[in-house]
């Protein structure tokens, strides 16, 4: 009976553990009526410029782990703001969207390819590649790739093309492209150079959709979201550096283009979680005021004896230490 109840125990207890915490709802499909977007009826706006749909059997979990992605990639230190506001606009004037379908060839893709005549597509995702318990792993969550290269495609290209574009001799990535393919490829080669380390064999594949692809690996090697054995292996005949230190060791012009903060590439791996703060900053026991029992109040998280709070992460890199406490002595100090 004891074992039994502690069975139920865990199972509850891993249940809850696995469950996203993504503070978005899903809304009904504001154009029911559009002949390339009514066959949806699940929908998220999520921040302001990147719109979910989703056709109706898609479940809840994973329309909500679709636009916790998004919102992840555009607000990385999740405050709730996009970190790039040109980016903002970009996506919000060209109404980036991510359409999630049943399957390759339902009805409503046949009528999303028939009518859609925007250019806020650049990446589907179908119902069997989103799994919410493990975000972004190769082989099981694509979603990760699927809206960065949305992301990358609608907003990045457009906005900085001479880091990002992505046709050839055009910027610093078609560049540091050819070197890492081992030369300037305008069509797949037979075999690629030895000393190569992106390989992609996909005919199908044109030099541009191969400058989306690098830039997707680039900033998922960096993020650490390759980085296991069986990914390693599983994508190594396309991309070599699947660990943080091979990247920034090996492809280095990427690395510095993709790490200038003025670029504004997100740099932490989405883990499905969003929920950004809305409180007060500073008012970490949330009386209304800013004062000294904040300051213990942040003294006792970092000693572990209060959990974490995001009103007491001043400087927002999502760890709260004593650079959080100086900064709020300072504004207790002088208001
Ligand atoms: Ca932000
Ligand atoms: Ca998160
Ligand atoms: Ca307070
Ligand atoms: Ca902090």
């Amino acid at each position: 009976m004891v074992t039994m109840k502690k069975l139920i125990f865990t199972i509850l207890f891993s249940f809850l553990l696995s469950q996203n915490e993504v503070c978005f709802e899903i809304q009904s499909n504001p154009y029911p009526n559009s002949p390339s977007l009514g066959c949806f009826t699940k929908y998220i706006n999520v921040l302001d410029c990147f719109e979910i749909y989703a056709e109706p059997s898609i479940q809840d979990n994973k329309v909500l782990h679709a636009a916790a992605i998004a919102a992840e990639l555009l607000d990385n230190n999740e405050d709730g703001v996009v970190d790039d506001l040109a980016l903002f606009e970009r996506l919000q004037q060209q109404n980036a969207l991510m359409p999630i379908f049943l399957y390759e060839g339902s009805s409503c893709m046949d009528d999303f390819e028939d009518y859609y005549n925007g250019d806020g597509v650049s990446a589907v995702l179908f119902r069997n590649e989103i799994d919410p318990s493990q975000p972004g792993h190769w082989g099981a969550d694509a979603s990760v790739e699927e809206i960065v290269h949305t992301i990358n495609h609608v907003g990045h290209v457009y906005l900085y093309p001479n880091y990002f574009d992505i046709t050839p001799n055009s910027s610093i990535m078609s560049n540091a492209m050819d070197i890492a393919r081992g030369g300037q490829f305008l069509t797949v080669p037979n075999s690629y150079p030895e000393e190569s380390w992106y390989h992609y064999d996909d005919w199908t594949c044109d030099y541009e959709c191969m400058a989306i692809e690098y830039l997707y690996w680039c900033i998922v090697s960096h993020m650490g979201i390759l980085d296991d054995a069986q990914t390693c292996a599983g994508i190594d005949n396309e991309w070599e550096l699947c660990t943080p230190e091979l990247f920034e060791n090996i492809d280095t012009t990427m690395f510095d283009l993709i790490t200038d903060p003025q670029h504004k590439i997100p740099q932490n791996a989405p883990d499905g979680n969003y929920c950004p703060f809305t409180g007060i900053l500073g008012d970490v026991n949330v009386d209304g005021s800013i004062d000294i029992l904040d300051i213990i109040f942040t003294v006792n998280i970092v000693l572990g004896q209060e959990e974490f709070s995001y009103a007491a992460d001043i400087n927002s890199d999502n760890i709260i230490n004593i650079f959080d406490i100086v900064s709020l002595v300072n504004i207790v100090l002088l208001p």
